[in-house]
């Protein structure tokens, strides 16, 4: 109990000594030292390209609309989001935005939010809650549409192969994360109804480069050339997982299919190799759309509940050299 005590009393101490260390800004009864909306955005952090590509625009963004940019990087860690969250409340910001790293246990940081008067922007991932009003709205990619995308890619690609049995593996991303859940449930939903359709196992890679390599390195040992179609929740994982395919003694692309999400340079070019098959797009340009929300509700203004970018295919059925340079 004692020890219990003594962190809260450590973590009170701490967030006043924030406050007090950035005092004469903030929301604190005046207004920031130059009068600009302040925004707190608390990233998962730096695990793929496309979170890279994602920190750059929102810093970016916020450059450009003149709004005093709070951005605390989490490194996966849900605990280190919801500290910064809290130091966002004792600083009083204007608004808090925030990308959870899964989809529960928000709500006591989110009541907190809530009671300190502080609307919270949830910013490419969803949260789980039984809770009403805890968030305004959602600014991310529909990442079921992702899923079924890249299944309806496989159903036309096995219709003008031929193919009549097609073994599957996934890759999964950060398991309980909104992009791992709906793209997995897409990609399901549009095949279980393909009598073709078989997937051999599903595994959690977490984003990650290093895991889609160990997760590629299992399955082909388990599954060897029975394996006819890779389904990967990101790039990062999917290029991790083609050299161990080629290792293999096996031709990504060609002897497996190789389906993956995002769509950053790295994926297109090795799409454009021939060594992927099929790159739907995930856009981590949602930096300008955060800031205009941010600037509507500082001022009052209602804002959508649920903004949705435009997103597309890039697959070896289109010609894929004329696919203009991805930005991250
Ligand atoms: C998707 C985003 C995912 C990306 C991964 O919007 O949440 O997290 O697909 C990233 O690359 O790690």
């Amino acid at each position: 109990m004692v020890k219990r005590s003594l962190r809260k009393i450590l973590g009170a101490v701490l967030a006043a000594v924030f406050v007090l260390a950035l005092s004469g800004c903030g929301k604190g009864g005046e207004e920031p030292g130059d009068g600009r909306l302040v925004l707190g955005f608390s990233q998962i952090g730096s695990e793929s390209a496309w979170r890279i590509g994602n920190t750059k625009d929102i810093e970016e963004q916020a450059e450009a609309f003149g709004i005093g940019l709070m951005l605390e990087n989490a490194n996966q860690k849900q605990e280190n989001q919801i500290a910064a969250i809290r130091r966002f409340i004792a600083y009083k910001v204007d608004v808090i935005a925030f990308s959870p790293v899964v989809e529960e246990g928000w709500d006591n940081v989110l009541l907190e939010a809530k009671e300190a008067g502080i609307p919270i922007i949830l910013v490419d991932r969803d949260i789980n809650t039984e809770h009403q009003g805890l968030t305004t709205c959602l600014i991310g990619a529909d990442f079921y549409k992702e899923g079924v995308m890249a299944a309806e890619y496989l159903i036309r690609k096995a219709d003008s192969m031929g193919l009549t049995q097609v073994n599957i593996v996934e890759i999964a991303g950060t398991a309980n994360s909104t992009p791992m859940r709906q793209r997995q449930a897409g990609f399901m939903d549009t095949i279980k109804d393909d009598s073709r359709m078989r997937v051999l196992e599903s595994i959690d890679g977490d984003f990650l480069k290093s895991r889609g390599a160990e997760c590629m390195r299992y399955l082909l040992e388990k599954y060897g050339d029975s394996i006819q179609v890779v389904f990967s929740h990101n790039d990062e994982m999917t290029i991790g997982a083609i050299p161990e395919i080629e290792k293999a003694g096996f031709k990504p692309g060609n002897d497996m299919i190789i389906i993956s999400i995002d769509g950053g340079q790295e994926a297109i070019n090795v799409l454009k190799e021939g060594k992927i098959n099929c790159v739907v797009e995930c856009t981590p340009k949602l930096g300008k759309a955060l800031m205009e929300t941010a600037i509507k509700l500082k001022n009052g203004e209602a804002v959508e509940k649920l903004i949705h970018p435009a997103e597309q295919v890039f697959s070896d059925e289109t010609d894929v050299s004329k696919i203009e340079p991805r930005g991250y």
